[in-house]
């Protein structure tokens, strides 16, 4: 798959979208109401405003979006007063860039080191000018570009939408990271999505003031509805950022070629998070049973790694989100490794913890099961890795035992050993984030192994199920 501009932004829109619940990117556009003649005073208010409505909407949005009144009023640095409040919000300087290329770089050089994650850039001005915009953003450590192929506005279909389609086939080829299209015209954005295929972003203006109605260009195909007055005019912004965020969130995307991509993008990125942390390890190494295995993993490194712990409790919700079928009231983590994934996972989502002793304590009720349980609670077992399922079940038992009802087990590897088997025996099913199959397979796609290491590795694998 081809590799589109500004990926870190693009991914934290998208662990935002499942962690947040939500699919809007907020306009602040809050310098719409301030008068050219303001004294300075108000300048420093609009700051002090901007950076209050970021910090209380920021929990339902995945991205700010800043215009031109804001940053001409209150200047660039609101970039950096706002980095400072919301550190988790990408900012996007919408700043629709549509100059020759020598200006245009400029004009992203300033925004990049003003503290901008992304830029949106006009497409009629055509491929050179864009390209510009394109080698400042990979300089300044691969920002992301977002290229207007429509608006929402009316005029729109005078002169822009009827170049949208070569805008688009434009926008690919340049492998931008997103488009804009009207979310003011769903069946626009849904011809737009046919036309960049799966990969780039497509963020959707004009819902709410404009009257683009809330969740209807997602469910045309948008990744994120672009919302300014109705959240910022509102008598409390955070509350209708919210009941915006559940709008957009609840609609259901029309199916992209992604389910595939989006897989192997999520065992693509459990493959370098484990090999970056060293968690697992490639050689010969000697296990307890006296064979020798050509890998070796321990997942218990990585909460030493905060930032790759981080992302694997991401990964972890994502993971829960694609699959809303599971449903659970607690979440058990199974000791030693599974207890802090399951304690990160339940404090992300607002769920209960629940772990599970290895052996029973010694004194007082000689309890197995630590939280609090209800008898009859669904509960997910998590852990990192499963080998033949042997530690997994004697949890579900403890906590079959305590009156849960368990019948998800969850972890990050699956060794494939013989333990999706073993767990069907107790009417368990397993998942996995992913299988050590398919890491392997990935790390070879990255060319961190080579073909003749997967294949060994592969082969072993195969020979011990
Ligand atoms: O086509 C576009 N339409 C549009 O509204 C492209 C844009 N960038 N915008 C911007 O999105 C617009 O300038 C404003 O910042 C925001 C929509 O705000 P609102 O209409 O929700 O208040």
């Amino acid at each position: 798959m081809a590799k589109l501009f500004g990926q870190a932004f693009v991914r934290t829109l998208e662990e935002r979208t499942q962690t947040n619940q939500t699919r809007v990117i907020h306009a602040l556009d809050i310098a719409n109401t301030l008068s050219p003649d303001a004294p300075d005073s108000a300048r420093k208010e609009l700051i002090e405003n901007a950076c209050h409505l970021a910090a209380a909407v920021g929990p339902h949005v995945v991205a700010i979006k800043l215009n031109y009144p804001l940053v001409l009023a209150t200047g660039v640095e609101v970039a950096h007063h706002l980095k400072m409040v919301v550190p988790e919000l990408p900012l996007i300087a919408d700043f629709k860039v549509a100059d020759i290329d020598n200006t245009n770089a400029w004009i992203a050089r300033h925004t990049f080191a003003a503290g901008f994650d992304a830029i949106i850039v006009h497409g009629f001005i055509g491929d050179d000018a864009i390209q510009a915009v394109l080698d400042e953003a990979r300089s300044y450590g691969d920002r992301g570009v977002i290229l207007v192929v429509d608006m929402s506005h009316p005029g729109a279909t005078q002169f822009i939408h009827p170049q949208t389609q070569q805008m688009a086939q434009m926008a690919v080829k340049l492998k931008v990271s997103g488009v804009i299209a009207p979310g003011t015209r769903p069946k626009h954005v849904s011809e737009i999505r046919s036309w960049i295929g799966s990969d780039p972003l497509i963020l959707a203006p004009g819902v709410g003031a404009q009257g683009g109605k809330p969740g209807s260009a997602i469910a045309a195909g948008a990744d994120y509805e672009i919302i300014g007055r109705s959240i910022y005019q509102a008598k409390h912004p955070a509350i209708k950022a919210k009941e915006l965020a559940q709008q957009t969130f609840e609609v259901k995307p029309p199916k992209r070629r992604t389910t595939i991509t989006r897989r192997d993008a999520l065992i693509r990125d459990i493959a370098m998070l484990l090999d970056d942390t060293g968690a697992i390890k490639f050689g010969s190494f000697t296990l307890a049973s006296g064979k020798t295995s050509p890998y070796y993993i321990d997942l218990r490194v990585i909460p030493s790694y905060p930032h790759a712990f981080s992302n694997l409790t991401n990964l972890f919700i994502q993971w829960l989100n694609e699959h809303p079928n599971i449903s659970f009231d607690r979440i058990a983590g199974v000791p030693t490794a599974g207890i802090s994934f399951a304690t990160a996972i339940c404090n992300r989502l607002n769920v209960p913890l629940l772990y599970v002793r290895s052996t029973p304590k010694k004194y007082g009720r000689q309890k197995r099961v630590e939280g609090l349980l209800n008898s009859g609670d669904q509960v997910l077992v998590v852990d990192d890795l499963i080998t033949d399922g042997g530690s997994k079940i004697d949890a579900v038992k403890a906590l079959r035992e305590a009156k849960a009802k368990v019948t998800e087990v969850l972890v990050v590897v699956d060794r494939e050993q013989g333990g999706v088997e073993q767990l069907a025996t107790e009417k368990l099913n397993l998942h996995s984030l992913a299988t050590i199959s398919c890491l392997v397979q990935a790390l070879g796609k990255e060319k961190r192994l080579t073909k003749q290491e997967v294949d060994q590795i592969l082969a072993y694998i195969s020979e011990q199920k």
